[in-house]
């Protein structure tokens, strides 16, 4: 992926699983082809920062690059989710730049996940993280070690489009209210 990427630039990627269900495969592939795959993917941001409002990265389910009913994602600026998961085996992503202003790109890590799950959001700094799982309407909450305050949602709800309701808060330090004896 990109570092540093070029004015004028047209760049896609389409990631595939390679994650199949051989035995469920094996039964049903004469009616659904290639859609039993076990897994989905998960795309992380290492880094990410386009020229905001001219320069986009468009993120999508399957393999039709550009068609605007799989769109999951357009990010722009410098603010990602904490990560972004297909529904199906196959994610593609699009990147679009103007013809000046470059910025210094984007730079992803991928894996592939169980599918109908979210991935592992992470946990903040100085914070916990409690629940089950990371499936389909599974729910985490957060809390911060005793001195922080959690700034952003306590708990966030794994959707059925396989995206987290909201990114994980963050816990900043309180102000300690000096004690006067
Ligand atoms: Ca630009």
């Amino acid at each position: 992926m990109p570092l540093f990427y070029e004015s004028n630039s047209q760049c896609v990627w389409i990631i595939t699983a390679s994650d199949l269900n051989k035995v469920h495969l094996f039964i049903i592939e004469l009616s659904t082809e290639l859609n039993q795959r076990h897994s989905v993917i998960q795309i992380n941001f290492e880094e990410f920062d386009l020229e905001i409002g001219y320069d986009s990265l468009t993120i999508g389910d399957g393999g039709e690059v550009g068609d605007s009913k799989t769109i999951i994602q357009v990010l722009t600026g410098s603010f990602v989710p904490d990560l972004i998961v297909s529904m199906s085996y196959q994610m593609w992503l699009h990147l679009q730049s103007d013809e000046s202003v470059g910025s210094i790109g984007f730079k992803i890590n991928y894996k592939e996940i169980d599918k109908e799950s979210c991935g592992d959001p992470g946990t903040p700094l100085y914070g916990y993280q409690e629940g089950s799982g990371f499936l389909n309407g599974d729910v985490l909450r957060f809390e911060c070690q005793f001195g922080f305050e959690l700034i952003g949602e306590r708990t966030i709800t794994c959707q059925n489009n396989n995206q987290w309701s909201a990114n994980i808060p963050i816990c900043i330090c309180e102000y300690i209210v000096p004690f006067i004896l």
